[in-house]
Order: C-alpha cells, then structure tokens, then sequence
C-alpha cells in the first residue's frame, strides 16, 4: 500500500472572506483528502513574513506578507498519496491570468484575483510541506500518520 504523503494548504484571505469559494474548497478536499487538521488563524505581519522568509527580498514580498496578514486564513494539512502535487495541479498557476486561460477550472482560475491573491498555498516538497506544518503545528506528529492505515480506511 502506497504511504500517505501531507502537505500544507492555505487558503488566503480574499477566498476565506468569499463564502463561495470557502465551502467549494472544503468540499473538493473533503472529496480528494483525508482531513489530517485544520484551522484557522489570523497572522500578524512579522509572522506572516516569516512564513514566507525564502521570499525575503523579492518585489511582491512586501504585498505578500500584508495580504497574508489582512484576514484570517484557513489552514488544512491534507493528506494522500500524492498530496503535493496533487493540491498544486488543484490550485493551477500561480499567476491567475495563466491559470484563467491555461487551467481556468483549477481553483486559482475560479477564485484567483490578482498573482497576489491566489487563493491558496500548498507546499512544493516533503521538505517543505514537513517545514511548514511545523510552523503552525509544532507539536504535529509526522511518524503516526506515515504509518497509519488512513488510506485504506477512508
Ligand atoms: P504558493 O507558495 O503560495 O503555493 O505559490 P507558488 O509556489 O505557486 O508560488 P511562489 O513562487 O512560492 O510564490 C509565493 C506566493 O507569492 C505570491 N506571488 N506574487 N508576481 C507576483 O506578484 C507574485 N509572485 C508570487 C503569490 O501569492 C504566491 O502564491
Ligand atoms: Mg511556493
């Protein structure tokens, strides 16, 4: 049996404050994922900005850490067999004009507004998916639920 694999999907401000967007998101990783946890937070800016410190000098990190910084934001570790890459073909381009014409039922070509308000983050490795669970869940336990039987159970 495959393992499961998690990552880290954020749905950001503008999609939170949508309820339209908000329930067609859960839906489609209640139908897709095992729900490992969620929850939602509200990040102040240093915060924020350390979340995305590998951004840390690039031209829209400033834009970036205040948007994050505007609402509250839904976190969901998720879980499947292919949850990395599977979430960010979900969640299409990160610039919302290539995903409105090259992917445009993908969540970013729905909800996406801007390159800054995409609608949602999801981890692009193991490494980074294991970093970024930590930093909003820093007692997570990743061994449990590597082993676990959740897949065949679901
Ligand atoms: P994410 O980390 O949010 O899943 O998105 P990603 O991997 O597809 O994109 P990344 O390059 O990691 O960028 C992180 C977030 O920064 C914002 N961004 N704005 N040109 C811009 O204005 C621009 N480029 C990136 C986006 O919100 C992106 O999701
Ligand atoms: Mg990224």
């Amino acid at each position: 049996m495959d393992k499961l694999q998690l990552t880290l999907a954020i749905i950001k401000p503008h999609a939170v404050k949508n309820p339209v967007a908000v329930s067609y998101i859960r839906n489609i990783i209640k139908q897709k994922f095992v729900i490992v946890k969620t929850k939602r937070i509200f990040l102040n800016t240093v915060e924020a900005g350390n979340f995305y410190k590998e951004h840390e000098g690039k031209f829209f990190y400033n834009r970036l850490v205040t948007f994050m910084a505007s609402g509250c934001i839904d976190l969901h570790v998720i879980g499947h067999t292919n949850a990395i890459k599977l979430w960010r073909r979900m969640l299409g381009p990160t610039k919302v004009y290539k995903a409105q014409y090259q992917d445009p039922n993908s969540l970013r070509g729905l909800f996406g507004i801007s390159d800054t308000r995409n609608v949602a983050h999801g981890s692009d490795s193991t490494s980074s998916a294991e970093r970024e669970i930590k930093f909003f869940f820093p007692d997570f336990s990743f061994y449990n639920w590597y082993n676990s039987d959740e897949i065949r159970y679901r």
